[in-house]
């Protein structure tokens, strides 16, 4: 598939320069191609099988799941379980129901209505495959089955399920995810102040990557010292990310990115470039990174080393 080339392309450029962890780049690279696959495994046997009735809906949903993602945020919710030296098996029903809530918010923001995307993962996207009643079902159903997924969790001693579930929820709903797409969507055309484009960056893309480490620290009972250090680690994280994707949509090719590249300018997107110019928008990404590598100093090199891979790499990345 055209974006595991990519992947190829992209891991092939980590630097791993930027911190104190013993990550090498072959070991990087291993790490989360061997994270993808266990993911993709639990994922193919969370989901119902494409033959199963309504078929075409299975099969829209799994099109998209399985279209090529990188897998960023079950990922870090692992990482941070190792972080907090929990079991990934506690942690790995939680990291696919983050996927399937990631895959959701794609296949929604592609639609006509909203973003208007042919192409998404190096793939045409789902309602281009299966028509757009077909991809905003399948984008329902991955939003639901999240949930179901979520009920195989074993909860820890001072995270049940009511707060597993919770966290999820507030995460992709009405005051997070929803909220910055609704402000991004609102924003289109607008002079829109940084205040208010941070706004849409907490919300739209940071929530879920906060909640992503939040849940695996969660998943290791982490105490309160510990998932609030990871928490600060995923809010700049997550807004570093966001600001890395805003700077490659104007960088990069459609092919290197798997999705249409200049669509922000087009679509006169609130975005880091166009508000502060891309210099200060790498600056940026690169401050909230070091911020996020600050956050996990309470951690031995060794339990965090893979989440400070995981950021400089973010930082890095190519797509
Ligand atoms: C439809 C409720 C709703 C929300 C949509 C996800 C989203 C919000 C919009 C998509 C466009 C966008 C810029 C989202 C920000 C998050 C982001 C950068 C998504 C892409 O994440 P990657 O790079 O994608 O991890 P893969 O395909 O690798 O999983």
């Amino acid at each position: 598939m055209l974006l595991d080339t990519l992947r190829g392309v992209a891991l092939s450029s980590i630097k791993n320069r930027a911190i104190q962890q013993p990550f090498s780049h072959v070991n990087l690279k291993s790490y989360l191609v061997t994270r993808q696959k266990l993911i993709d495994r639990a994922l193919d046997r969370y989901l119902p099988k494409a033959n199963r009735k309504p078929a075409t809906l299975h099969r829209a949903m799994r099109y998209s799941l399985f279209a090529g993602g990188k897998r960023l945020r079950p990922i870090l919710c692992l990482a941070a379980a190792e972080a907090c030296r929990g079991r990934i098996d506690d942690a790995l029903p939680l990291a696919c129901a983050l996927e399937c809530i990631h895959t959701y918010s794609l296949v929604h923001d592609d639609l006509p209505s909203m973003d208007n995307d042919d192409f998404r993962r190096g793939c045409p996207t789902c309602h281009k495959v299966f028509g757009e009643g077909i991809a905003v079902l399948a984008g329902d159903a991955l939003l639901t089955i999240a949930f179901e997924i979520v009920s195989h969790a074993k909860p820890s001693r001072r995270y049940d399920m009511s707060t597993l579930l919770r966290e999820i929820a507030v995460a992709a709903g009405s005051q997070k995810l929803i909220a910055g797409q609704v402000a991004d969507l609102e924003a289109e055309g607008k002079n829109v102040k940084r205040r208010e484009l941070q706004f849409i960056h907490e919300n739209k893309t940071a929530a879920i990557l906060r909640s992503s480490v939040r849940l695996g620290a969660m998943s290791a009972n982490a105490d309160a010292r510990k998932l609030s250090a990871i928490t600060r680690f995923g809010q700049r994280l997550g807004l570093a990310f966001q600001i890395i994707d805003d700077i490659l949509d104007v960088t990069q090719t459609s092919e290197i990115l798997g999705k249409s590249a200049g669509k922000d300018v087009a679509a006169k997107k609130a975005t880091y470039p166009a508000v502060i110019g891309l210099e200060k928008s790498r600056a940026e990404a690169k401050r909230l990174t070091r911020e996020a590598h600050n956050a996990l100093s309470i951690f031995s090199n060794r339990d965090a080393e893979a989440l400070h891979a995981l950021a400089n790499y973010l930082l890095e990345r190519e797509y």
